[in-house]
């Protein structure tokens, strides 16, 4: 299968983030990305195609306009504040707060446009972020034109990303985009299995009251991990969507065996809902060495499950989410491709 992917990812490689209550070099680095580059070369999978520009269109159709025009400027605004870093936000409105004024001022518009702090924005995220959909989308028109398959080597990731919140190193959200181009490319039914190690809180919001989409993603339990306030199996969708969002949260420590038996579960529901198209959200961290992350994966269980995915034979776009063992990262994705093109 063809890979797309901008070198433009580069423009985004924020000095810090929060973690721990210290500033660390971030995991979201473009290292990553190389890595994967290169076992891909090593595999001889074929060359790697540059997507050409975003198509801001479908991605205006889905996401808040606020939101885009937010992050276009936000670091614009900071430095004309006068501030010297990168824009982190102190402040997010929570219970008890106005979620519904949008501030004038670039530190409480930072703050209702973000869920978690430690994700920061430069000069160069907004091209970043949006050379990381382009990717996604020349993926999609692959697919729709004829490949089986296609894999979006997407920097930054994209599955935290809201209809109108960046966090968890997310900013805009590809697999989001990609699942509604299908849909307005005449897809009755389109299903995101979303593997990445974290619950994908932003796809699930995205496509919550949506019954032709459907979302199931498996992770660490929110009780214990980020992004703690989503992620439940008790989150089913709602109006339209009711019955299309599947949650799979596991403990930590989770090995394979479980972790599959979640995944033919989510297999088996997306086939008996009858998708015609599926997005892998493909996060490599459920990694046993992870160094975020808490499930007991190892290299070879990545073609397997890469195998299972493509045994549903469906028309499939891969967008890269996170994966943080920079070592494995590489051999882990590329096991995944692998898998699913020889089930
Ligand atoms: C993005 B993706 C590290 C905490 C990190 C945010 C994790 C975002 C993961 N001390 N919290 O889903 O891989
Ligand atoms: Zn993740």
């Amino acid at each position: 299968m063809q890979t797309f992917f901008s070198e433009d990812h580069r423009l985004h490689f924020p000095q810090a983030e929060l973690s721990g209550g210290e500033f660390v070099t971030p995991y979201e680095r473009p290292s990553r990305v190389e890595c994967i580059l290169h076992r891909l070369r090593e595999c001889g999978f074929p060359g790697v195609t540059d997507p050409g520009p975003v198509d801001m269109g479908p991605v205006a159709r889905l996401l808040d306009a606020g939101f885009l025009s937010f992050l276009e400027t936000a670091y614009a605004d900071w430095k004309a504040e006068g501030y010297g870093g990168e824009v982190i936000t102190t402040a997010m409105p929570t219970r008890h707060q106005r979620m519904d004024r949008i501030p004038r001022c670039i530190d409480g518009r930072v703050g209702y446009y973000c869920h978690a702090s430690e994700t920061a924005i430069t000069g160069g995220t907004w091209a970043a972020a949006q050379s990381s959909m382009a990717s996604a989308q020349a993926a999609l028109r692959a697919v729709a034109w004829g490949a089986r398959a296609a894999f979006a080597l997407c920097r930054p990731p994209g599955h935290h990303a809201t209809r109108d919140q960046f966090g968890g190193y997310c900013f805009l959200n590809n697999a989001a985009v990609v699942a509604d181009m299908f849909v307005a490319q005449g897809a009755k039914r389109v299903a995101i299995l979303d593997i990445d190690f974290h619950h994908g809180n932003g796809t699930q919001q995205i496509f919550y009251g949506r019954g032709d989409v459907l979302f199931a993603s498996l992770h660490g339990d929110p009780m214990d991990m980020y992004p703690y306030y989503a992620g439940f199996a008790d989150e089913t969708g709602a109006a339209a969507g009711e019955g299309t969002n599947l949650n799979y949260p596991l403990p930590p420590g989770t090995p394979y065996g479980p972790w599959s038996e979640a995944l033919d579960h989510a297999i088996a529901r997306i086939r008996a809902w009858g998708a015609e198209a599926l997005v892998v959200s493909l996060g490599v961290d459920a990694y046993k060495d992870d160094p975020i992350s808490f499930f007991k994966l190892d290299s070879p269980d990545f073609t397997d499950c890469g195998r299972r995915i493509g045994r549903m034979g469906l028309p499939t776009v891969f967008c890269m989410e996170g994966g943080y063992a920079i070592e494995q990262v590489g051999v882990n994705t590329v096991n995944v491709l692998e898998g699913f093109e020889n089930a």
